[in-house]
């Protein structure tokens, strides 16, 4: 069997390899051909006059990103890649690739986004695009991990559904035998819906589904969410749950990928606990006063207020405190002063992360709520059920996990943080 390119050392004797034809190059009676695979690259040295006959015939239709297994003789040579080159006795082409290719590996030629995404298989064959997805994963193994180790119980909840949960305009209809559906948009109405089931602590990881018509760096129409719910917490406990997983999930990115790290050319800082909580007035003073926009107490923060934020704050912070007519109806008004709500939402200088906050668990009162943003709480009937049988008090937060990793690796734009983004144009590959 094959062993990983980055196993074979200077030392080794013999060694059999697969992976991509990365660079073909001829001089003279000599092809030296750089192989790559997941784990690295090496040189294999084809002397055409001394080689046996099978493999010079393989050389011969040989392109860049053709699949190929070699078997032969390492040799310590300073000049290749990691020291070492294999001379191969055999040589076998796997899968050959057409030519020209859709995209250039070796990046030679800068490539659009768009072509990038066109041909993402190829895309992710760089190391330093395949990085963000490496990361990525060990992103979502700390999440897990954090939640499971505090008591938390994953959970998986309906993405068809037939109510909006955080406004009726972003939503995906979908045909549904002869009702309406929707995608979802955030399993919020389920995850508070576990509160009355007794789980107290639950954590989910899904797709929520977005029908943003604007095409921006940061919103794709399918996003990851990491959701959060608990019991008898108010929003300053859960405030503290997630910058505490955020600042977890940094640690462990820079303790264990300092490679893809690399390869991103990224000096990853771990975020210093705790983050700055910024009252809402003051943000709404301090964007107006940097942007010069007339803002004013109720209005929210457009793309420029918020970059004016970032550069104020230059770190991770929360805005708190906001009016309670600018959150979504299950947000709890504070009871000394109704007009501002327990809710949050978590900034990095670039964006928003996550916004979460204490939730109404009062049935009459979620009613009103629900009444005075215009919406029917006919509608919403299989969720405000259980908040006549006896709902503890609970709160938590939503937190995009393609934000996270995008401003964690300082990416242009968020398709980046996705293997096969979803946008306004794209639904293919
Ligand atoms: P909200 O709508 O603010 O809150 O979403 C929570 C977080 O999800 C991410 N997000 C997105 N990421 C990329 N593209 C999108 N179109 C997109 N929409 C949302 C953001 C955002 O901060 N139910 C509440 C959460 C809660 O209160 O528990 C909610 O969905 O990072």
């Amino acid at each position: 069997m094959a062993s990983p390119i980055a196993s074979i050392t200077p030392g080794s004797e013999r060694a059999e390899i697969a992976g991509w034809v990365h660079e073909v190059r001829d001089l003279g009676g000599l092809t030296f051909l750089l192989v790559r695979d997941r784990t690295g690259i090496v040189q294999v040295t084809v002397n055409r006059k001394k080689a046996p006959a099978a493999v010079t015939a393989a050389l011969a239709s040989l392109s860049r990103e053709s699949v190929v297994r070699v078997e032969g003789t390492v040799k310590a040579i300073g000049k290749a890649p990691g020291g070492r080159e294999i001379v191969p006795d055999r040589f076998e082409i796997l899968s050959p690739a057409g030519s020209p290719l859709p995209l250039d590996v070796v990046e030679k030629v800068p490539a659009e986004l768009d072509t990038r995404l066109d041909a993402r298989f190829l895309d992710l064959r760089r190391p330093r695009v395949s990085a963000v997805f490496l990361i990525r994963s060990v992103v979502m193994g700390t999440v897990w991990e954090f939640f499971s180790s505090r008591g938390f119980v994953n959970i998986a909840t309906p993405k068809l559904v037939a109510a909006a949960t955080e406004g009726g305009t972003d939503l995906f209809p979908v045909a549904y035998f002869e009702k309406e559906a929707f995608l979802n948009q955030s399993p919020q109405l389920y995850k508070q819906m576990m509160m009355a089931a007794g789980f107290e602590r639950v954590f989910e990881i899904g797709p929520i589904f977005r029908a943003e018509e604007h095409n921006t760096t940061k919103h794709l129409n399918e996003a990851t969410s990491i959701d959060v719910e608990v019991s008898y917490a108010d929003d300053r406990e859960v405030m503290e749950l997630l910058e505490d997983l955020v600042v977890s999930v940094y640690r462990r990115v820079a303790d264990t990928c300092p490679d893809p790290l690399s390869w991103l050319g990224v000096d990853l800082q771990v975020p210093e606990r705790p983050f700055p909580r910024l009252p809402y007035a003051e943000a709404i003073e301090i964007a107006a006063r940097r942007t010069g926009e007339p803002l004013s107490f109720g209005d929210d923060f457009g793309a420029s207020a918020e970059k004016a934020l970032g550069e104020e704050m230059g770190v991770h912070y929360f805005i708190v405190d906001w009016p309670t007519a600018i959150k979504p109806y299950y947000a709890m008004p504070r009871e000394e002063n109704p007009e501002l709500a327990r809710a949050f939402d978590l900034m990095h200088p670039r964006m928003e992360l996550a916004s979460g906050s204490q939730r109404i668990h009062q049935h009459d009162l979620l009613v009103h709520q629900i009444r005075s943003k215009g919406l029917s709480a006919d509608s919403f009937e299989f969720y405000l059920r259980p908040f006549r049988y006896g709902m503890p008090p609970h709160a938590g937060w939503g937190l995009g996990a393609e934000r996270l990793v995008m401003t964690m690796l300082d990416l242009a734009n968020i398709r980046e943080a996705v293997l096969f983004p979803r946008d306004r144009h794209r639904l293919v590959p």
